[in-house]
C-alpha cells in the first residue's frame, strides 16, 4: 500500500512538473519579432562541434540534461556526462553524419560551452537559423524558449542570462513525426533531425534596428518602408541610405520606435532575373546601425499575365529540395546551395520552386544576387490535421516566421500556402484562412498552392478546386504519364483548365536513374524521362493562360519512401540531374524548351 502511495505521489509530481513546464514552455514560446537579417549584425558563431546524447525514452527532462552537470564525486550518481559525450556538427543532421542515426527519429540533446564576455549596456541574443522539428533551449541550465517546426528561424534574447566567461548552451531538439504536425507524418523527403542551420550570438546596443522594410511602390516612383527601434530610447532619428544610388532619406521614429516612410526614387536600376541589381542599404539610428543589400521590383498579375515591373513574363523554373546530392544530408553553408542554383541556372531557368517548406535564408540572398525568382512554400503538405486549431495556429506562425524573414528579398515573389492539399470543407477553410492571412501580412506579393486536379473518363484533366478563387496563381501538379500511365500514353490527355489568371503548373516528373539506358517504354531509362517530357511539354503548352512551369524536380533527392532496390535504394529519381551531379537526357528537351520560352517572351 505505501509503495502503492508513493508511487500515486511520485506520478502526481511528475504530473505537476510536466503541466508547469507546458505552461512555462508556451509563456517562453518565441514569437516570429525578431532582429531582421541577423548575418547583418554584429555576431559570433557558435557552429561547430556540439557534443550529443541520443534520448529515445525522453529520460533527458527527469534527469535534467539542461543542467550539463558533470559528476562531483565518485559516489554521485550522474546518468549522463555531456564534457564526455560525442560530437557532431552543427549545423547538420544526425542523420547523415552518425551511421547508427541514419534512420533515427525522436529526441537528441546537444551541448555546447562558448566563453563571453558581455558588455555592460549591450544586449545579446542567440539565434538558431533552424532545427527540426521541436527545440527546447536552456542556457547556463535555464529555459530560454522552445520552437516549433523545423525550417524558420527563432530566436531568445539572452542579456540577463549571459555569464561573464564560461557559458553553456543545452538544446534539446525532436524530430518525431506525428499527425498534428506541420508537416503531418507522411511526406517524401527525408526527415533530418537536429540543429540544421546557423546557430549565433548577436550583440547590440540598448536600443537596436529591430526590423525594416524598404521596397519599390507598385506605381514604381517611390522607395516604402519602416524601420523598428527596440528599447528605450525609442524616438530617434533614422537615416536611410540607398548607397549607389545616392539616396537618403531622414526621419524621426516614434515613440514607439517606428518611422515609416516613402520618398521618390532616381537613378535605381530595377532589379530583374537579367539584370540582378542590389543596393546596399544602411539603417543609421543613434545606437544602431544595420546593413543589408536590397533589389527592388514590381509584382503583380493582370489577367492571365505575371507584370514583373509592369512586364509580362513566363517563369522558367525548376522544383528543389534543400538537399545537396554531393554531400550527404542537409546543406551546411551557402556554397553548398550556390552549387544547386546555379544547375537551375543551366537549364535556364530565372526561377525556382522551393519545395515543400521553407529554405536555408541563404538561399534567398543567393536568389537575390544570382537572378532567380523564388516561389517559397510552408509544409501544409498532403494530409495535414486540416480540423485542428492547434495545427493550423503552427502552420500560421511558420508561415509569418517565413514572410519576416524574406520580406526584403527581391527574389520571393509568391508565397505557397500548401502542397497537394485534398479538397475537403474543413481544408478549404483552413487554406482560405491561410491565404488571407498571407495577404494581411504582405500585400506586394502574390499568393498560391500547388493544387490537385483530377482526370475524368474522356482524359481531361480538370481543376475544380474553390481554393484557386483565393490565389493570385492557378499552381496544379500533375503526373500523366507517370503515375498510372506510360510516357507514350501522354497524347491521349488533355488539360481543361480555364483560368482567367496565370497558371504555373507546378509539378510534372518522371524518373529515371542516370545511365539507365533502354527504350522508352522502359520504366526508369532515361530515354522514358525524355519522352515524358518531350509529351508533357507539348500537352502543357496548351494551356492558354500558362505562364511558368516548374518540373519536378531538379535533383535526385533521398527519401525513405523510395524503395525500388534497383533504380531507387532510397532515392526519388525525378531529378533532371543525377545525384552525381550528370544531366540526364530529359535535362535537354527541358532546357531547349525553357530557351524557346525565353526568346518567345524577350519580343
Ligand atoms: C508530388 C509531391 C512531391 C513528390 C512527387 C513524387 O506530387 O508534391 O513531394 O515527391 O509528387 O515524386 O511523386
Amino acid at each position: 500500500m505505501a509503495h502503492f502511495f508513493k508511487h500515486i505521489m511520485k506520478k502526481s509530481i511528475l504530473l505537476f512538473c510536466g503541466i508547469f513546464m507546458l505552461l512555462a514552455n508556451l509563456s517562453a514560446q518565441v514569437n516570429f519579432n525578431i532582429i531582421q537579417n541577423i548575418k547583418g549584425r554584429n555576431i559570433t558563431n557558435l557552429d561547430g562541434k556540439w557534443h550529443y546524447i541520443v534520448d529515445p525514452y525522453n529520460t533527458g527532462d527527469e534527469r535534467k540534461f539542461f543542467m550539463n552537470k558533470q559528476q562531483e564525486n565518485d559516489s554521485e550518481l550522474l546518468e549522463y556526462d555531456f564534457s564526455t559525450a560525442p560530437t557532431i556538427n552543427v549545423p547538420g543532421d544526425w542523420n547523415s553524419q552518425k551511421e547508427e542515426l541514419k534512420y533515427y527519429e525522436g529526441i537528441v540533446w546537444f551541448q555546447r560551452d562558448f566563453v563571453a564576455h558581455p558588455q555592460n549596456g549591450k544586449r545579446y541574443f542567440l539565434n538558431f537559423g533552424a532545427a527540426n522539428y521541436k527545440a527546447e533551449v536552456y542556457l547556463n541550465g535555464r529555459l530560454l524558449g522552445s520552437h516549433e517546426g523545423g525550417f524558420t528561424p527563432f530566436q531568445f534574447e539572452i542579456s540577463d542570462k549571459i555569464a561573464d566567461g564560461d557559458n553553456f548552451i543545452v538544446v534539446k531538439t525532436d524530430n518525431t513525426r506525428y499527425a498534428e504536425n506541420v508537416p503531418s507524418d507522411n511526406y517524401d523527403w527525408w526527415n533530418y533531425g537536429g540543429i540544421t542551420r546557423d546557430v549565433v550570438l548577436a550583440e547590440t546596443n540598448e536600443t537596436y534596428v529591430n526590423d525594416y522594410s524598404l521596397q519599390l511602390t507598385q506605381d514604381m516612383k517611390n522607395l516604402t518602408g519602416y524601420v523598428q527601434l527596440k528599447g528605450m530610447q525609442t524616438s530617434q532619428e533614422i537615416t536611410v541610405q540607398v548607397l549607389e544610388a545616392n539616396l537618403q532619406i531622414k526621419i524621426p521614429t516614434n515613440s514607439s520606435g517606428r518611422a515609416t516612410f516613402i520618398f521618390p526614387i532616381k537613378n535605381v536600376e530595377l532589379w530583374t532575373p537579367e539584370n540582378p541589381q542590389l543596393y546596399t542599404i544602411k539603417i543609421f539610428a543613434n545606437t544602431d546601425t544595420a546593413t543589408d543589400r536590397i533589389g527592388f521590383r514590381t509584382i503583380e498579375t493582370r489577367g492571365k499575365d505575371i507584370l514583373l515591373n509592369g512586364k509580362s513574363i513566363f517563369l522558367r523554373g525548376v522544383c528543389l529540395h534543400e538537399e545537396n546530392p554531393f554531400i550527404p544530408g542537409k546543406p551546411r553553408s551557402k556554397a553548398d546551395l550556390k552549387m544547386l542554383l546555379s544547375w537551375a541556372k543551366e537549364l535556364n531557368c530565372n526561377y525556382v520552386r522551393l519545395a515543400h517548406y521553407p529554405h536555408n535564408e541563404y538561399v534567398s540572398h543567393l536568389a537575390d544576387e544570382m537572378g532567380l525568382l523564388l516561389w517559397e512554400e510552408i509544409p501544409v503538405y498532403w494530409n495535414v490535421e486540416f480540423n485542428n486549431g492547434i495545427t493550423y495556429e503552427n502552420a500560421k506562425q511558420q508561415m509569418s516566421e517565413l514572410i519576416y524573414r524574406d520580406k526584403n528579398r527581391a527574389s520571393v515573389i509568391i508565397w505557397s500556402i500548401g502542397n497537394e492539399t485534398p479538397n475537403t470543407d474543413t481544408r478549404l477553410k483552413f487554406m482560405s484562412d491561410l491565404a488571407d492571412h498571407v495577404r494581411r501580412m504582405d500585400t506586394t506579393r502574390l499568393v498560391s498552392a500547388a493544387l490537385l486536379g483530377g482526370i475524368d473518363s474522356t482524359n481531361t484533366f480538370r481543376l475544380s478546386d474553390n481554393l484557386a478563387d483565393k490565389l493570385d496563381i492557378i499552381s496544379f501538379n500533375e503526373y500523366i504519364g507517370w503515375y498510372g500511365q506510360n510516357a507514350a500514353d501522354i497524347p491521349q490527355y488533355r488539360f481543361d483548365v480555364m483560368a482567367d489568371k496565370p497558371v504555373v503548373v507546378s509539378e510534372f516528373g518522371a524518373e529515371a536513374l542516370g545511365g539507365f539506358y533502354a527504350d522508352s517504354a522502359t520504366r526508369f531509362s532515361e530515354e522514358m524521362q525524355e519522352l515524358f517530357y518531350k509529351n508533357q511539354l507539348k500537352l502543357i503548352s496548351s494551356i492558354p493562360a500558362l505562364r511558368g512551369t516548374s518540373p519536378w524536380i531538379l535533383v535526385d533527392f533521398r527519401s525513405p519512401k523510395r524503395l525500388n532496390p534497383i533504380y531507387q535504394e532510397g532515392w526519388n529519381r525525378k531529378g533532371l540531374y543525377t545525384e552525381t551531379g550528370k544531366k540526364k537526357k530529359a535535362f535537354f528537351v527541358m532546357k531547349a524548351w525553357y530557351d524557346a520560352q525565353e526568346k518567345k517572351y524577350r519580343k
